[in-house]
């Protein structure tokens, strides 16, 4: 999508902190992190939010867990432990319109972070 931020970083139109890239999946460093470590992995394929995944999309979906594995991997909290969190619209937050999986971790987490 010509007018999506994440689209643009993908492309390469607006600089980010690569960490990982496969054929259907990027994964940056948040530009505003809230812990020592925080990933944003995301689908090549424009999608907005989870409620627009389809029944097609089942090997970009596929995809992003295994990249959120390696992401893990190469940032160090694999055995630590992490999360991942998908905001989802207006209660949750979404403030960029491209589904994208927050990694957080490189601390103890609790519920509220
Ligand atoms: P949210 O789940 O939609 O609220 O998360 C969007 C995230 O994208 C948020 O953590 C921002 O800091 C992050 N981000 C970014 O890393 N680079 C950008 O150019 C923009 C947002 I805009």
């Amino acid at each position: 999508m010509s007018d999506c931020i994440f689209c643009k970083i993908i492309a390469g139109e607006i600089p980010s902190k690569k960490i990982y890239e496969d054929d259907h999946v990027y994964a940056f460093h948040d530009i505003n992190p809230i812990a020592p470590v925080h990933a944003l992995v995301i689908p090549k394929k424009h999608i907005q939010s989870i409620l627009h995944i389809s029944q097609d999309d089942g090997e970009h979906v596929h995809k992003i867990h295994l990249a959120i594995q390696e992401v893990a991997k190469i940032l160090g909290v694999a055995e630590s432990g992490f999360r991942v969190i998908t905001n989802t619209g207006e209660h949750g937050q979404q403030t960029v319109f491209h589904i994208h999986y927050h990694v957080i971790g490189g601390r103890q987490l609790k519920w509220d972070m």
